[in-house]
């Protein structure tokens, strides 16, 4: 339960219920910061010269533009990744530099700088390579670019690793001599700063900077970073943007997603667009992703979206396969307090989303191996169903040294266990890694995977007490009481809607009314509930998804406490707010409080 946020708190709120100004505090949101969070203003944006590195990277790459040097935007597969090099490919071009893209493949190539591409890029007259989302874990790779006469210019948001790169420029807000007053932008975000110092000054700058900021929604969105700050500025006006987009790649994906009318928010972008543009570089290659978001050839957008749409679906089939097999694997009760399972025929594209939904399912530490039984030596082009177009892209061909076999994993982890940090004590047994607090990737030795099982489930023994492994929802606020009634709930809901964007730090207020009387409560659909309450006020209904096997049906009269969200509901032409209930203790029933609610392992899937 939250803290009652301290008397005259909620001066500047005056107008607001103090619902809103609890929710507020307990985010952490000070006193001195409720304006800006009420009005997040481009105006308030930092100067991208604060940035660390931004000065030398802006005179070397219009030096390079000036020359015409062949400047290559090197970016992550992912969609923070992706979206960041569409972005700055779009923006230098516009700048009138000989400009191209280039995506690793994820499985041929692996994440981050690699030396067989970077050897590529320069045999091909290459000058300049800059990378997004990528690169601040690269220093050997930096290195070997320096030595083959090609410059690097680093932009990442990933923490840095001791050994930074040696590179022409490093951005980073995370990188301990940058002041930049905030840390927590995503790849695309650094992305747009250096964009918007390089449009400084021209005449049409400000039309760059807001033509690439759907780009800046998308990436920053997917890649769950906190909405707070400057990233909650940039995805208000990116939302805006993304809303009347003219990228004919994204309209047709968005008519695939079934979003062609809808009014875009954070959970849209979030579980249906970003997917969608995850798909193709788990499953096949990232270039499809980057090739929908630059093209200006409708039948291509078509082309690209129906592809993206199909590789979605494959996508989601695989995930549940793999989810479903590794829980059958660890079992309802695992003893370990950090889990590490692997197995050869889990692709290493859907690992990470496996190991985020069973860390979720299992409240703890999970990391997913896709285990490499044999070195690999021989020579493969990625796979493509649809070829780079070659203005956009280089192929990649790769031939990989014969070596002792090598395993790829992904973590994610849990409150209180920082994996970047975990992972690093075990250095010793990695050949690679990277990442932040809650989600990192790595590569190994495949012999050293039970070491690392090992090392991990110990560091966590030591680091994670039990209750740290029980599931736990945050209440922000507790409504009902003497003074609010159904009728406020409009009312209460429309305030709560001016804290969005919510997201990633900035979630949908979660509530608590105690003392509801079940007046309905019915099975619906696969496994829902539908209740109606009778309060003294009216009646309020209600939805609890996924929960009709573990709640069940309770009967009419019942006394329940609820922790729910606000959702608007329009059924029969009728608008309503009704409760999104997470979940429910019955008064003297079972023992379930709200402070100690029942597990959810059945949380409603959103992807
Ligand atoms: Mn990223």
């Amino acid at each position: 339960m939250p803290t009652p946020m301290p008397s005259g708190y909620d001066a500047p709120l005056k107008n607001l219920s103090p619902v809103v100004a609890q929710v507020l505090y307990n985010r952490g949101v000070t006193h001195d910061e409720l304006p800006a969070f009420f009005h997040p203003e481009a105006a308030s944006m930092h100067a991208p010269s604060l940035m660390y590195g931004m000065r030398e990277a802006v005179r070397h790459i219009r030096a390079a533009i000036a020359r015409g040097d062949c400047i290559v935007v090197y970016g992550d597969f992912d969609v923070d990744g992706v979206t960041g090099t569409v972005l700055l490919h779009q923006v230098l071009s516009a700048l009138g530099a000989n400009c191209r893209v280039y995506v690793p493949h994820r499985a041929s190539e692996g994440y981050g700088l690699n030396a067989a591409a970077l050897d590529r890029l320069r045999a091909d007259g290459v000058g300049l390579v800059i990378t997004v989302d990528c690169g601040i874990s690269s220093a050997d790779e930096v290195e070997h670019a320096r030595a083959i006469g090609l410059d690097v210019i680093v932009t990442d948001h990933h923490t840095p690793p001791p050994r930074l790169p040696a590179a022409v420029a490093v951005l980073n807000p995370r990188q301990p001599n940058c002041t930049y007053p905030f840390k927590d932008l995503a790849g695309v975000g650094v992305a747009f700063k250096l964009a918007s110092a390089l449009a400084e000054g021209l005449p049409n700058g400000q039309r760059l900077r807001r033509d690439v900021l759907d780009l800046v929604a998308i990436g920053t969105v997917s890649d769950m970073v906190p909405l707070r700050g400057e990233n909650r500025i940039l995805v208000r006006y990116g939302l805006s943007a993304l809303n009347h987009t003219q990228r004919l790649g994204l309209r047709a994906l968005m008519r695939r997603a079934g979003l062609e009318h809808a009014e875009l928010t954070t959970n849209e972008v979030g579980f249906r667009l970003g997917p969608r543009l995850n798909a193709a570089g788990r499953i096949d290659h990232a270039m499809v992703g980057c090739r929908l978001l630059m093209t200006t050839d409708a039948a291509e957008a078509e082309e690209l979206a129906d592809a993206l749409e199909q590789k979605n679906g494959e996508r989601q089939r695989l995930t549940a396969q793999v989810i479903e097999e590794a829980r059958r694997r660890i079992g309802d009760h695992p003893t370990e307090r950090a889990l590490l399972v692997d197995d050869p025929a889990w692709p290493a594209g859907v690992i990470g989303l496996v190991a985020g939904r069973l860390a979720e399912h299992y409240c703890r530490p999970v990391l997913v191996v896709e285990r490499v039984e044999r070195a690999e030596g021989v020579e493969r082009a990625p796979s493509g169903a649809t070829t780079p177009s070659p203005s956009a892209t280089l192929m990649a061909t790769e031939t990989t040294a014969l070596a002792a076999p090598e395993s790829r994993g992904s973590g994610r982890s849990a409150p209180g266990f920082n994996l970047v940090e975990a992972l690093a004590s075990c250095g010793d047994l990695l050949t690679k890694f990277g990442g932040h607090a809650q989600a990192a990737g790595f590569s190994l030795p495949t012999a050293h995977i039970p070491a690392l099982r090992a090392r991990l489930a110990a560091l966590a023994a030591a680091s994670l007490r039990e209750e740290d492994l029980a599931p736990t929802i945050e209440i922000d606020a507790e409504v009902g009481g003497r003074d609010f009634g159904v009728e406020d709930l409009g009312l209460l809901f429309d305030q709560l809607e001016t804290l969005e964007p919510f997201g990633m730090g900035n979630k949908p207020p979660t509530l608590l009314w105690r003392n509801l009387r079940v007046g309905d409560c019915r099975v619906v659909g696969a496994n829902h509930l539908r209740f109606s309450f009778n309060t003294p006020s009216g009646t309020v209904s209600g939805i609890a998804f996924g929960r009709a096997d573990d709640i069940g049906a309770l009967p009419r009269g019942s006394v329940v406490d609820v922790v729910c969200t606000l959702q608007y509901n329009e059924w029969n032409g009728r608008a309503s707010i009704e409760l999104r209930i997470k979940d429910v203790a019955v008064r003297g029933g079972a023992g379930r409080s709200p402070e100690h609610p029942h597990s959810s392992l059945t949380a409603p899937s959103l992807a």
